[in-house]
């Protein structure tokens, strides 16, 4: 059966047609950021006119998805009113079912059911690109909370010391080893504006500042990630996302677990989905979610 996809990102949206685990057609376009959950709404809906009509929707989103409702926990990912009613405004302008969750919650149900968390119960997905995003899946089952907040691991402690994050936490792991992150504390240290992939070029031809850098992030995140185990007693975390991919990035997150106690190590492997997880995730759950 073909479900309608959409994922909804900080500087994109996406729009598959999604059938067994396969994308068949695919749009993208840029992501509204005025604030107004109804210019996403609307701008959605233009773009899904010109895709053969399907019997249901999903949305992955970046932000907290409760009971319908978006609501952005770092706004500067996501500017939107809190408490959106996402899935109430979408079943009326693309009339049919919607079912909402959060990015990388649905990515996390990609990876595990068709990825690189087979084969395992207990795992988690964690993204690393413009903000820090997770989906935990135990004992088989997604877990999306009360509220829809499980696995915004992006908001646990990766430096006390470190800045306020747009949650209002000071310290978050997003604001020291996302994307965004990266490429602030770079330009601040360089003195001139640079982005993610700049610093990551820099390292490997050598600059020890950028190396230093991009090793402290992988040492929150590893930090992060002992913290998961010791709290959920996962087998797996699936590291993906831009910059969790990017080359050398996870060798020193590996390297940093590698300094704490052994009995929190655990297999950190490559996510295998691709830039599609999100798409693919939702799909799946539209059909166990409303029918
Ligand atoms: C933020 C948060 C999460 C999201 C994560 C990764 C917002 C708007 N988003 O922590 O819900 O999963 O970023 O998001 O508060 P991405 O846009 O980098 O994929
Ligand atoms: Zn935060």
């Amino acid at each position: 059966r073909e479900v309608l996809a959409i994922d909804i990102g900080g500087t994109k949206i996406a729009l598959a047609l999604v059938a067994n685990g396969q994308v068949t057609r695919r749009l993208q376009i840029a992501t509204p950021r005025s604030g107004r959950g109804t210019d996403i709404v609307e701008a959605v809906a233009r773009q899904a006119a010109t895709l053969p009509a399907t019997v249901s929707a999903g949305v992955a989103t970046t932000g907290i998805v409760d009971q319908g409702h978006l609501t952005a926990l770092n706004p500067a990912t996501l500017p939107i009113e809190d408490r959106f009613p996402l899935v109430q405004a979408l079943e009326a302008s693309l009339a049919r079912p919607v079912f909402a969750i959060n990015d990388a919650q649905a990515a996390a149900w990609a990876e595990f059911r068709r990825g690189a968390g087979q084969g395992v119960e207990r795992m988690a997905f964690v993204t690393v690109s413009t903000g820090i995003g997770a989906g935990i899946v135990l004992d088989g089952r997604l877990q999306s909370g009360r509220k829809g907040l499980a696995g915004h691991v992006g908001h646990m402690m990766g430096d006390p010391d470190g800045p306020v994050c747009g949650c209002g936490r000071r310290g978050c792991i997003e604001r020291l080893a996302s994307g965004t992150a990266i490429a602030v504390l770079a330009s601040e240290l360089l003195g001139r504006p640079v982005d993610s992939p700049e610093v990551f070029a820099a390292a490997e031809a050598g600059d020890m500042a950028c190396n230093r850098l991009l090793d402290g992030a992988a040492a929150g995140l590893a930090s992060v990630f002992c913290d998961l185990v010791a709290s959920l007693d996962l087998e797996r975390v699936v590291l993906g996302g831009g910059v969790g991919l990017a080359p050398g990035f996870l060798e020193r997150v590996r390297r940093a677990i590698g300094l704490q106690p052994e009995i929190f190590h655990r297999p950190v492997v490559r996510a295998a989905m691709g830039a599609d997880a999100g798409l693919i995730g939702i799909a799946d759950l539209v059909l166990t979610e409303l029918f």
